[in-house]
C-alpha cells in the first residue's frame, strides 16, 4: 500500500554526482508516507538505544527514528529496513538532513527480523568513511494490529545484518552518541461532521461503537474490499450495506463506468459496522474523488433511534474525512421502504442527514421523489422486497444521480 513509493525512478546523475554513493533508489522527493512530517510537532518522544522501536505499542500511527550514524571505519556499509506495516529509510551524504536520499524501503508489513521479505528492504552496497557522521532517518507507519521497525547494516568485513547499536548513533539535531530519538503521531482525526446529532444513544445497540458486521460474510467482503484498497484503481466509491452490494454490475458500468466505480457494500452493515470496517484498512492510502454513502436503515432495524441512526452516519463521514481527506462525499438520504410505519422514521434520519451537508465536501441528496408513481404511492416495481430495489429501482439510482456524480466528480 506506497503508491507514493510506486513510480520513483532511480537517478543514476543525481547518484554520480554525489559520488559518494554507489548506487541510490532515488533523490528524496519530498514524497514520504504521509505528508510533511515537520509540519507538526511529535506527540511523544522516546530515547531509543538502538535502531529499533519498541513493538506492538499502539494502533494508527506515523513515527520517525532520525539522527546520525557514525561508521566505525571507510567502506562499503549495506543498509537494510524491516517493519509491519510501512517504512522508508533515508540516508544523507553529510550531516545534513535535506540531502537525504531514499535508499531502502519496506512496501508491506515483515516480520520483526526479517530484512528479506522484498528486496527493496535492503540497500546497495554504499561507500561510507569511518568516523564521519552521517544523517540517517527511518519513517514509519502503523496501521492496526502488529507494529514494529528495526534498522541494521553490515559493516565492512563482515556478512551479517545487525541492528545498528546506539553507540554507533546521536539524536537528531543535537545529543551524545549512544542512541537515538523516537517519534510518534498519532493519527489526527478529522474534524466533526458539521450538522453531527447531539443526542445520547439511550438504545442497547451503540451505533457509536466501531465493531464488525455479525453476519456470515461480512469477513469474506471485508477481505475483498481490502484487496480494492490495495488495488486504488478506482475513482468513484459506493459505500454502504446490502443497498450498495446489490449494484448490478452491467449497470454500474453503464452509468459511472468512466470513473472506475468500486463497490465497497455490505450486506447488513450497520453504520458501526462501517465505521469497523474504515478503522481497519479499507480505503486507507485510496485516491477516490467521491464516495457515495447511502447508509442508516439497518440501524433503524435493530431498533436505533433515528438520531442515533444519523450520528453513526456522521461518523462514518468524519472517519471518511480522516482517511481519504480529498474526497468528496456524496451522502444520499435513506431510499423509502415498503413498510409504511418506516416512512416516518425515514424522513427523521433524513432531516439530520440533510444538515450535515457543508456545501463543499460533504453534499446531501435526496432522490426519493423518484421512487413515487403518479398516483403518489411508492412504485412497488422499483423493489424486489421490503427494503431491497429491483433493477428497475437501480436504474432510477442510476438516472437521478448521474447529474450529482459528474458535478462532483470534477
Ligand atoms: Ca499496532
Ligand atoms: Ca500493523
Amino acid at each position: 500500500m506506497t503508491p507514493v513509493l510506486a513510480n520513483r525512478t532511480f537517478h543514476m546523475k543525481t547518484a554520480l554526482a554525489l559520488g559518494i554513493f554507489s548506487l541510490l533508489i532515488s533523490p528524496a522527493a519530498g514524497a514520504e508516507l504521509r505528508g510533511d512530517w515537520n509540519d507538526r510537532k511529535a506527540d511523544k518522544v522516546s530515547p531509543l538505544t538502538e535502531f529499533k522501536a519498541p513493538a506492538d505499542i499502539a494502533e494508527r500511527y506515523d513515527a520517525r527514528i532520525r539522527g546520525f550514524v557514525y561508521p566505525p571505519r571507510t567502506g562499503d556499509y549495506v543498509f537494510a529496513v524491516t517493519c509491519d506495516d510501512q517504512a522508508e529509510l533515508y540516508l544523507s551524504t553529510s550531516k545534513s538532513a535535506r540531502k537525504k536520499k531514499l535508499i531502502a524501503h519496506c512496501p508491506e508489513w515483515a516480520e520483526a527480523g526479517n530484512y528479506k521479505k522484498f528486496p527493496s528492504q535492503k540497500s546497495r552496497a554504499l561507500r561510507l568513511s569511518g568516523g564521519k557522521a552521517y544523517y540517517i532517518e527511518a519513517v514509519h507507519k502503523e496501521n492496526v494490529s502488529g507494529d514494529h521497525l528495526s534498522v541494521a547494516w553490515i559493516v565492512p568485513g563482515s556478512d551479517k545484518l545487525t541492528v545498528i547499536p546506539g553507540a554507533r548513533l546521536s539524536p537528531y539535531p543535537t545529543g551524545k552518541k549512544g542512541g537515538i530519538n523516537h517519534e510518534i503521531w498519532p493519527e489526527q482525526e478529522a474534524p466533526p461532521v458539521k450538522g453531527t446529532p447531539k443526542i445520547k444513544v439511550t438504545s442497547r445497540n451503540d451505533p457509536t461503537k466501531a465493531v464488525p458486521g455479525g453476519v456470515r460474510w461480512f469477513w469474506r467482503d471485508h477481505q475483498k474490499n481490502l484487496q480494492k484498497t490495495k488495488a486504488n484503481d478506482f475513482d468513484l466509491c459506493f459505500l454502504g450495506d446490502s443497498i450498495t452490494q446489490g449494484w448490478p454490475g452491467d449497470l454500474l458500468k453503464q452509468y459511472f463506468g468512466r470513473y472506475r466505480p468500486a463497490n465497497f457494500g455490505i450486506g447488513g452493515d450497520r453504520a458501526e459496522n462501517v465505521l469497523f470496517r474504515l478503522q481497519h484498512g479499507e480505503l486507507e492510502d485510496t485516491t477516490p474523488r467521491l464516495v457515495v454513502v447511502l447508509l442508516g436503515i439497518n440501524n433503524l432495524g435493530m431498533g436505533n433511534t433515528p438520531g442515533e441512526a444519523a450520528l453513526g452516519v456522521a461518523l462514518v463521514l468524519r472517519k471518511l474525512r480522516t482517511k481519504v481527506p480529498k474526497a468528496k462525499i456524496l451522502l444520499l438520504g435513506l431510499f423509502p421502504t415498503r413498510k409504511a410505519e418506516d416512512a416516518a422514521k425515514v424522513r427523521e434520519v433524513n432531516d439530520y442527514l440533510a444538515k450535515m451537508d457543508d456545501g463543499e465536501t460533504i453534499r446531501y441528496f435526496n432522490i426519493n421523489a423518484r421512487f413515487i408513481g403518479k398516483d403518489g404511492k411508492l412504485r412497488q416495481d422499483l423493489f424486489r422486497d421490503t427494503v431491497h430495489l429491483s433493477r428497475s429501482g437501480y436504474v432510477v439510482w442510476g438516472e437521478s444521480t448521474r447529474a450529482a456524480v459528474k458535478a462532483l466528480m470534477k
